[in-house]
C-alpha cells in the first residue's frame, strides 16, 4: 500500500506500482486538466505553470553539447562472482524469492561484463560523444573496506581505455545502488561509517581511472536509496524503516561530499573532467487548494538534496508529520548532522546531474494526484514540461549552480509498441523531453549534456528483465543486441547536435 505520505514520490510510486492500463492513463492525463495544473511548487513561491509551446521543427544545442547514454553496473555486468567480486545488497535481495518480478537476478544481465567491447562499439555506432557507466563498489573492494581488488579495478581500466580509444568521453558513478553486503550487515547507509569507506573507496577509483576526460558521478539518486530500500522495501536492502531512511539521506549526501575531498586531492588532472552528485528531481505540482503541502513535497522531493549540496543546509521543511512531509522524525534526523558535514556535502562541485523521468501533483492532504499520463512504470508520470520547470527553477533559485547535466531520461518500452525493436513510443518521449531541454538552454539553462536511459535493456531492479528500458534490445536467452528505431534516431539527434525531423 502507498504511504500516505506523498513526499517522496518515487518511492511511493514504487512501492504501489499502481499498474495502471492505458485507459486510465487517459483517464490520469484528464484529471490534470480537470484539477488545473497552475504552477509548479517553489520554495520561493508559485512560478507560472507549464506551458505548452508549438514543437520547433528544428532546434541546435549549443557546440560542444554532450550527448550520452547511460547504463549502471549492477543492471548490465552479470558475471556477479568473476575476478573476485564480493556480494552486493542487490544480489542478495534478488535471491529473495518473490522480490523480483520475474525471478530474475543480476546474472547474466545484459553480459555487458563480457561483452563490453560489443557494447562500446555500439556506443561509437551512434555517435555518442560520452558513456555514462558505474563501478561495482564490491568489484573493487570486494569487501566494502580494506583489500582492493586489482582485477576488479582492470575491468574498468580497460572500458576507460576501451571508450577513449572509440573517442568517447567516459562518465563515471561510483555507486549506483550496488553496496557491498558486509557493509550493509554493519548498518548500511544507516550507518556514518560508510559514509567514510565511500570516501576511501573513490580515492582507490580515482588513482586508478582518472584522466582528464573522466566526468565524476558520486551517488546516483540518494532518494530513491533512502526511500525505496531504506524507508521502503521495494530495493535493496528492503528495510521499511523511516528513519534508516533519512540516515541513509545523509550519510549518502556526506559520502558525495568525501568523494569531492577525495578528488581533490587527488590532483588538478583527475578533477579536470568534473564531479558532481546525480539527482533525481521532479516539479511537485499543487492541486486545488494543495499550495502549502505541495512546498512541503517539493522540499522531501527536492530540497532535502538541492539544499545541503547548493545551500549547505538542510531546509526545515521537508521532515515531520504535516501533509507532503517525509513523516520521519525530525530530531533524530537533525542529530546525525555533525560538525564540518554540511561544509563537506557543500563544497563546490563541477556539474550537477538531473536525473528526469516525469513530474508529480499533490492534493491538499498529501495523496498522490494521478495528475499525468503514466508510463508503463507505474510510479513514472509523464510531463516533459515538468524538466523545462524543473531546469530554469534550478537556475532561478540556486544562484551558485554549476553547469547541468541530464543524466538520466527515459521510458520503458510501450506496449503499445507490439514489436519493441520499432518503439515509436519512446522516440516521442525522448523528442518531447529534448525539445523542453532546448527550451530551458534558450531561456539560459546552463545545460551542457544529455544522456539517455538507457543504452541497453538491463535489469531494471524490481521488475527483473521483464522491463526494458534500452535503447538497444537485449534479446531475451542469445542476449544479442539490436538498436531500436530509438536508437536510430537518437544517432541522428546526436549527428546534428538538435532535433531536425
Ligand atoms: C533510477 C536508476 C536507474 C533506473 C532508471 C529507470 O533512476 O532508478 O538510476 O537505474 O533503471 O531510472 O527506472
Amino acid at each position: 500500500m502507498p504511504r500516505p505520505d506523498p513526499a517522496v514520490s518515487r518511492a511511493l510510486t514504487r512501492l504501489t506500482d499502481l499498474s495502471l492500463d492505458r485507459r486510465t492513463l487517459l483517464r490520469g492525463a484528464g484529471v490534470a486538466a480537470a484539477l488545473g495544473v497552475v504552477a509548479a511548487c517553489s520554495p520561493r513561491g508559485s512560478r507560472p505553470g507549464p506551458t505548452r509551446t508549438a514543437s520547433p521543427s528544428s532546434l541546435r544545442f549549443p557546440d560542444g553539447f554532450r550527448w550520452g547514454a547511460a547504463t549502471s553496473a549492477f543492471q548490465v555486468e552479470g558475471s556477479t562472482t568473476a575476478d573476485g567480486r564480493g556480494p552486493s545488497i542487490w544480489d542478495t535481495f534478488a535471491a529473495e524469492p518473490g522480490r523480483i518480478d520475474d525471478g530474475s537476478t543480476g546474472d547474466p544481465a545484459a553480459d555487458h561484463y563480457r561483452r563490453w567491447e560489443e557494447d562500446l562499439d555500439l556506443v561509437a555506432s551512434l555517435g555518442l560523444g560520452s558513456y555514462r557507466f558505474s563501478v561495482a563498489w564490491p568489484r573493487v573492494v570486494p569487501t566494502g573496506s580494506g583489500a582492493v581488488n586489482q582485477a576488479g579495478l582492470d575491468f574498468y581500466r580497460r572500458l576507460v581505455d576501451g571508450l577513449r580509444r572509440r573517442g568517447v568521453r567516459p562518465a563515471v558513478t561510483l555507486y549506483h545502488w550496488d553496496l557491498p553486503q558486509p557493509l550493509q550487515d554493519a548498518g548500511g547507509w544507516a550507518a556514518r561509517d560508510t559514509a567514510e569507506r565511500f570516501g576511501e573507496y573513490a580515492a582507490v577509483v580515482f588513482d586508478a581511472l582518472a584522466g582528464e576526460d573522466v566526468t565524476w558521478l558520486t551517488v546516483n539518486e540518494p532518494k530513491t536509496t533512502a526511500f525505496v530500500g531504506y524507508a521502503g522495501t521495494e530495493h535493496a536492502p528492503g528495510l521499511g524503516d523511516v528513519d534508516a531512511g533519512l540516515a541513509a539521506v545523509h550519510h549518502q549526501l556526506l559520502a558525495h561530499g568525501r568523494a569531492v575531498q577525495a578528488l581533490r586531492a587527488a590532483g588538478p588532472v583527475a578533477a579536470t573532467g568534473g564531479i558532481g552528485i546525480a539527482l533525481n528531481l521532479q516539479p511537485v505540482y499543487p492541486g486545488i487548494g494543495a499550495e502549502e503541502t505541495a512546498r512541503r513535497a517539493d522540499g522531501a522531493e527536492n530540497r532535502l538534496y538541492l539544499d545541503p549540496v547548493l545551500l549547505g543546509r538542510y531546509p526545515d521543511d521537508a521532515v515531520g508529520d504535516l501533509p507532503g512531509q517525509v513523516h520521519g522524525d525530525a530530531d533524530r534526523f537533525a542529530a546525525l548532522v555533525r560538525e564540518g558535514d554540511l561544509e563537506a556535502i557543500s563544497a563546490p562541485a563541477d556539474v550537477l546531474a538531473v536525473q528526469y523521468y516525469g513530474a508529480a501533483m499533490v492534493d491538499r492532504y498529501g495523496a498522490w494526484q494521478s495528475a499525468f499520463p503514466t508510463s508503463a512504470a507505474g510510479w513514472q508520470q509523464v510531463h516533459p514540461e515538468g524538466l523545462y520547470d524543473l531546469l530554469t527553477r534550478l537556475r532561478d533559485d540556486y544562484p551558485d549552480l554549476p553547469p547541468l547535466l541530464i543524466t538520466e531520461n527515459g521510458v520503458p518500452d510501450d506496449p503499445a509498441d507490439t514489436d519493441p525493436v520499432h518503439d515509436a513510443a519512446r522516440v516521442a518521449f525522448l523528442r518531447a523531453h529534448l525539445e523542453q531541454a532546448g527550451r530551458a538552454v534558450a531561456d539560459g539553462v546552463d545545460l551542457r549534456g544529455y544522456y539517455a536511459w538507457s543504452l541497453l535493456d538491463n535489469f531494471e531492479w524490481a521488475r527483473g528483465m521483464s522491463q526494458r528500458w534500452g535503447l538497444v534490445r537485449v534479446e531475451p536467452g542469445t542476449l544479442d543486441r539490436t538498436p531500436k528505431d530509438s536508437a536510430r534516431w537518437y544517432q541522428r539527434v546526436v549527428a546534428a547536435n538538435g532535433l531536425v525531423d
